[in-house]
């Protein structure tokens, strides 16, 4: 009994480091327009835990869906006028390319120094 009321404990506490993380992600609003991403580059800190917040704002352009094949990130999709958050944390120092994903346009581009 007093063993897996530790184990609660425990769980809890991660559940809390956890929430404690997801709050302390920088957020950096990226808008895809006719002319593609904006900002079609971003500059990143290796380690830092950041939120990509994508908004697509126009029909006119085939960036409905996006990839970051460096972050392992496939397929998000990006409805019209709706904010979709992805929350990465680059391990890497260099360039991380995003684009779309049907076709791999859109050329945008993470700069992730140290
Ligand atoms: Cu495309």
């Amino acid at each position: 009994m007093k063993k897996s009321f530790a184990t609660i404990l425990i769980m809890l506490s991660f559940a809390l480091q956890a929430l404690g993380e997801e709050q302390v992600a920088r957020r950096v609003e990226i808008k895809v327009t006719e002319d593609g991403f904006q900002p079609r580059e971003i500059q990143l800190k290796k380690g830092e835990r950041v939120s990509l917040v994508f908004t697509r704002v126009t029909d006119d352009t085939c960036i409905t869906a996006i990839d970051i094949p460096a972050e392992k990130v496939s397929k998000v999709e990006l409805p019209l006028d709706k904010p979709v958050s992805v929350t990465i944390t680059p391990a890497k120092e260099g360039t991380e390319e995003f684009h779309c994903s049907a076709m791999g346009m859109g050329d945008g581009r993470l700069i992730v120094s140290r």
